[in-house]
Formats: structure tokens, C-alpha cells, sequence
């Protein structure tokens, strides 16, 4: 396909609660959406990226400025694009891999929309529906933290899991794991601990819980080592994993036993599926994260966890846990599981209306000339 433009779509989606974690707090998800037009037709794209670079180091003002002056001009010029060969035709960008994933899935989306093929048959899916956990922030007391879980086990969510951080811990995973029994149930501190934590973490063996996420920095594999040997909490990486090939690194060093596989973080869902075979190869289960996507980014998420070695419960959540209004049909827990949408691309339709009427910028459009 020839890629005539790409557009920008800027919003501002409000959250039904704020969501705490150990870098901040957030109230209303700040949405950039990429839009490619083509020769076989539109697809649409949602980079992940959060509102301030304290997740990873990208953030939505500087994924659009890198879309705008680099990755969109360098598809615009290619003479012909496929998702498979975006990667490579953006490669001349170092990092940048959440601006790179809206692009390559908007792109996906169009070739996908034309050939009638859904991106959970494109994946390779395994089954039709996926079991859903749910992400629970830091709460401002432990008793409004037990009812905001109790509310999910009502729902049906088939695992919890804790936001926690220095002084937000034990405490609260030891009220939640009585609160919730034999339920699946597993914690993420996004970076908020350092090697001097490791015996005040090994105190959490005693909860059962199913993983500990991402205690130390990004680029520190050699912490989360130490870590592995000297607590029995399986640890988990997220935010370290930016691509398949760290991910083999991390887990043949021993500091992962399980990998959260997110796509916008690996720079896209043809290297997430990779990640999630290098993985399988290795015998070491995987899931699927979350980033607040709207039903867009959703959508992709849950055919992703389709995957066979997608094995415990992601945080694909429902769209209510975040959203009163989704930009897509909402998606509806049943029975703790999403289904896989089947039609073709995403398999969703945005509501134009509310892109429009949730729009805090006017769109840019990015066209050769
Ligand atoms: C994680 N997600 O697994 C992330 C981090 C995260 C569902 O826990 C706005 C946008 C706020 C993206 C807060 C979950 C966010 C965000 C947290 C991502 O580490
Ligand atoms: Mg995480």
C-alpha cells in the first residue's frame, strides 16, 4: 500500500476514579490516536504513551512530534508499506517504540480491514475469549482499597492486582489476601524499589501471591536477579522487557520467571507476538499489561491474550474500569473473560463523535507535498 497521510487525533478521555501508582497520579487519560490514509483504504492506531515521560521515557507530546517530523514523513516517502515492513522502514529512529506501535498497528489495521482478516486470526489466536484481571491503584486508605476490590471480585475479574510502593505494601496486600481468599492475586511497584528493599519484599512470600512486577529500574536486569534468588514471589518484568530479545536476556539470567507483554512498550504487536513466542520457547508464561487504551488499543489487547502462552489473566480490563464513555462498543465482562472481536483490522469502529467532541487539539494531518 501507498500511505497518502497520517493524522493526529489528540483527546482528552476523563477516568471514572483517579488511578495512583507509585509515580503519580492520574485523572483523565490523555488519548493520542493515529489515523492512516491509504491506497487500500483508512486504519486506525492508539499510541500508549502517558501525558508525562514517568512510566518509560516517552511521553504524548513527544510521540506526536516524533510522528509528525519523523515517522510519518518516512512512510509518506516509502513506495510501498506493509506492517511487516514498517518496522524496518522506521528503524533509522532509535527507541521511540510507542510512537512506532501506533503507526505500525494503524497500518496493520488498514491492510488487515482490506484483506478481511481480524487481528486475532492475524496473531495466531487460540481461543475466543480471554480471562480478564484488573490493575487497582494505590487508595487513599486501606478501607476504600478493600472496597474497590471487593467491587472487582463482584464484577468477576479473575485476579488483582496491587499498585504498591515504599510504605503502601504489606499492609494492603495482607488486608486484600484476606479479604479475597484463594483468588489469583499479584502486585506492580513500576520501579519503586532498590536493592536495599530485597528483604523487606521477601516479606510478601507469605501472601501466595501469583508475581511481583517490576520492583527496580528499567534498565537494572541485575537487581531483579538478586531479587529471584532470594524471595520465592515469582518476579515478573514489564517495564525492562522493550523487545523480544531482552526479554530471552532477562529470562536466561534469571531475573523474570514470567513476562507482562505490552505491545506499545516492544515497539508493536508483531514484535509483541514474537516476545510471546521467544517466550513460549522458553517455557515461561506471559501476559497481557494495559495502558488505559480505549476500546482501540483494547481491542488489540485482547487478541493478543488470545495467544496459547498467554496463560494468566492480563489487564485487559472492562471498559467501565476506566471509562463511563468508551470511544468504541464497550467491552463487557462475562463470566471474568472479554471475547476476541471478530471482524476484520481491530474489529471495532471508533465513535466519531465523541474523537471529535473529546478533541483537546485540532487534528494534524501529515501529507507529503
Ligand atoms: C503497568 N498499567 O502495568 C501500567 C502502568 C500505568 C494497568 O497497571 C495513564 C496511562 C496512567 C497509562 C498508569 C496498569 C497509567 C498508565 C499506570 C500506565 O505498569
Ligand atoms: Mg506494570
Amino acid at each position: 500500500m501507498k500511505i497518502e497521510a497520517v493524522e493526529l487525533h489528540r483527546l482528552a478521555m476523563p477516568l471514572v476514579r483517579p488511578f495512583q501508582t507509585s509515580f503519580g497520579t492520574q485523572a483523565s487519560r490523555d488519548v493520542l490516536l493515529v489515523r492512516v490514509r491509504t491506497s487500500i483504504g483508512d486504519g486506525w492506531g492508539e499510541c500508549v504513551a502517558m501525558a508525562a515521560p514517568v512510566y518509560s521515557s516517552e511521553y504524548v507530546e513527544g510521540c506526536a512530534a516524533v510522528i509528525r517530523d519523523y515517522l510519518a514523513p518516512a512512510l509518506i516517502a516509502a513506495d510501498d508499506v506493509s506492517a511487516e515492513s514498517v518496522a524496518g522502514i522506521l528503524r533509522f529512529v532509535i527507541g521511540n517504540r510507542m510512537a512506532k506501535a501506533a503507526l505500525e498497528t494503524a497500518v496493520l489495521d488498514a491492510e488487515l480491514r482490506f484483506i478481511g482478516v481480524s487481528f486475532g486470526e492475524y496473531f495466531g489466536a487460540t481461543r475466543a475469549e480471554v480471562d480478564c484481571g484488573v490493575s487497582v491503584g494505590i487508595a487513599p486508605s486501606i478501607d476504600e482499597l478493600l472496597d474497590e476490590v471487593q467491587s472487582y471480585v463482584d464484577a468477576g475479574y479473575r485476579r488483582i492486582k496491587l499498585k504498591i510502593k515504599p510504605g503502601w505494601d504489606l499492609e494492603p496486600v495482607r488486608a486484600v489476601r484476606e479479604l479475597i481468599g484463594e483468588t489469583l492475586l499479584q502486585v506492580d511497584a513500576n520501579t519503586a524499589y532498590t536493592e536495599a528493599d530485597i528483604d523487606h519484599l521477601g516479606a510478601l512470600d507469605e501472601f501466595g501471591l501469583l508475581l511481583i512486577e517490576q520492583p527496580f529500574v528499567e534498565e537494572d536486569i541485575a537487581t531483579h536477579v538478586l531479587l529471584a534468588r532470594a524471595i520465592s514471589t515469582p518476579v515478573c518484568l514489564d517495564e525492562s522487557i522493550v523487545n523480544a530479545e531482552i526479554a530471552v536476556d532477562a529470562i536466561t539470567r534469571g531475573a523474570t520467571s514470567i513476562v507482562n507483554i505490552k505491545a506499545g512498550r516492544v515497539g508493536g504487536y508483531l514484535e509483541a507476538v514474537r516476545s510471546h513466542d521467544v517466550c513460549a520457547e522458553l517455557e515461561i508464561p506471559v501476559w497481557c499489561g494495559g495502558m488505559l487504551e480505549t476500546g482501540l488499543g483494547r481491542a488489540a489487547n485482547v487478541a493478543l491474550a488470545a495467544l496459547e502462552n498467554f496463560t494468566l489473566p492480563g489487564d485487559t480490563s472492562a471498559s467501565d474500569r476506566y471509562f463511563a464513555e468508551d470511544l468504541t462498543e464497550p467491552f463487557v465482562l462475562v463470566d471474568g473473560r472479554l471475547t476476541v472481536p471478530t471482524a476484520p483490522g481491530s474489529g471495532v469502529e471508533l465513535r466519531q463523535e465523541l474523537v471529535a467532541g473529546l478533541a483537546t487539539r485540532p487534528v494534524l494531518s501529515i501529507r507529503s507535498n
